[in-house]
């Protein structure tokens, strides 16, 4: 059996979906696509629908990957739960706290985990090691984690405080994966142009958390993370192929953008996604985690200004996150 997957947008990230389900899925195939870019959709190599609530409401449509713009996920998502049909949606889950609860309301609801976030770093080999490295008590008892997230450019639809509603919630979400604990407290310093950001948080388990973002920083995109214990450390390196000896000069070359850097990663999100509706055992981050990455986004980013530190208490999550 193949499941029949529409993809919304056919931007960076719709479009790369779609190729991953038309060469790399198993179990499931590339059934439509939708953009307002009509062109652009058709040369995905699957039918074009123009409404993306067509393309989530067509009976022939059992599965559907959210990655149009960031403001148009919450809807999107409230519609395949609508039409009780799991959702791949890109980060951000939704653009506000308001919105996300919404959603987890929804699906609390139905009562059944329809929806996966797309924060695809869970599925990272690099950071599953360093996980694994902490779980297993090789490093003592985490202490610090260091991120840094830098981008070699600010993508052309950056908007507002998107370095951190776009951008940082990765490392929201990452670091809470890493360390099993939630965020209580964070607090950001920017730079006189607003790029880069420095921000500080705490988990409720006590482990230090700093994270650089730079969205402009030139020489290429680079993810960095290094967890400190308290009898080691583990840190990631770079997944290269080549390095390239010339002109007196040894090295690696940059990706533009995550696209390479994260190319297993987002293969096996969308394997793991596909499996988790036909095993119904639910993978990957859950709407609860793209809840508390967005409440997270939106407090920090009306903070920039005063740098005040922020406080978060989430309460209980509800039993179908567990
Ligand atoms: C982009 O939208 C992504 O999701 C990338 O993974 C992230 O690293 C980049 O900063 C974002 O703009």
């Amino acid at each position: 059996m193949s499941i029949a997957v529409g993809v919304i947008g056919a931007g960076v990230m719709g479009s790369d979906h779609a190729r991953i389900l038309q060469t790399e899925t198993i179990g499931a195939h590339l059934a439509a696509v939708c953009d307002t870019d009509v062109d652009r959709a058709g040369k995905l190599g699957a039918p074009v629908v123009s409404d993306p609530l067509e393309l989530i409401n067509s009976d022939w449509i059992e599965a559907v990957v959210v990655a149009s713009p960031d403001a148009t996920h919450a809807k999107l998502v409230q519609a395949c739960l609508r039409a009780r049909k799991p959702v791949l949606c890109e980060k951000p889950l939704a653009s506000s706290m308001e919105e996300a609860q919404r959603i987890i309301d929804a699906e609390t609801h139905l009562g059944k985990r329809l929806v996966q976030v797309g924060y695809m770093r869970r599925f990272d080999p690099a950071y599953e090691e360093m996980k694994a490295a902490s779980v297993s008590g090789a490093i003592g008892r985490a202490v610090l984690l260091h991120n840094s997230h830098r981008n070699a450019k600010a993508p052309d639809w950056f908007t507002g405080p998107m370095a951190i509603t776009n951008s940082f919630v990765h490392e929201i979400d990452i670091s809470r994966w890493l360390l099993g604990s939630e965020i209580a407290t964070a607090q950001i310093v920017s730079g006189p142009q607003g790029d880069p950001l420095l921000i500080t948080m705490l988990t409720v388990g006590g482990v230090i958390v700093s994270t650089e973002v730079f969205m402009n920083a030139s020489y290429g995109y680079h993810v960095h993370a290094e967890l400190v214990g308290q009898s080691g450390s583990v840190a990631m390196q770079q997944p290269v192929l080549t390095q390239l000896n010339r002109a007196l000069q040894h090295g690696h070359a940059w990706p533009e953008n995550w696209i390479p850097r994260f190319r297993s990663a987002y293969v096996r999100q969308m394997n793991a996604w596909i499996r988790s509706i036909s095993t119904g055992v639910a993978a990957g981050a859950s709407a609860w985690d793209g809840f508390v990455a967005s409440a997270i986004a939106e407090k920090l980013a009306s903070e920039v200004s005063s740098g005040r530190c922020v406080f978060f208490d989430f309460g209980q999550r509800p039993a179908i996150y567990k």
